[in-house]
């Protein structure tokens, strides 16, 4: 997950912000993330991609009756209690969960927090990736 994140945007053909560039977020809500690149830098985002490639469009989302956090509608997590997404805009040093469709190429960094049950045990898992292809 935090490679797909960490990769996301990215667009070898558009190096500048003109013509505009792959927007490497196109989904950002508190349990679902929509990630895009041009991994076989064709100029576009392929949906779904030929078969034996790199999935260009990657889709992370919670479903909680289920207890599953799901990539591209497969089972990615399992036993997962609690999942959150918030993200950072521009130069906020704040992550917020509600990200306005505007800004969504003002994404810089995605924090990740969830908790996982085994028998008794709990695992609280957190991280930040970096889109390292943010152009803003
Ligand atoms: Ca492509």
């Amino acid at each position: 997950m935090g490679n797909d994140i960490a990769q996301a945007g990215f667009d070898p053909l558009h190096p500048s912000t003109t013509p505009t560039p792959i927007a490497p977020v196109t989904v950002a809500s508190n349990d679902s993330i929509t990630l895009q690149s041009d991994f076989n830098m064709n100029g576009t985002v392929d949906d779904p991609v030929a078969e034996g490639q790199q999935h260009e469009k990657v889709i992370y989302s919670y479903d909680g009756s289920k207890y599953e956090v799901l990539r591209n509608g497969t089972p990615f997590l399992t036993n997962v209690q609690s999942f959150s997404l918030s993200y950072y805009i521009g130069s906020s040093t704040t992550p917020t969960t509600s990200v306005l469709s505007s800004q969504f190429k003002d994404v810089r960094k995605v924090k990740v927090i969830w908790t996982q049950s085994a028998g008794s045990k709990t695992e609280r898992q957190e991280f930040e990736v970096a889109i390292k292809n943010y152009r803003g």
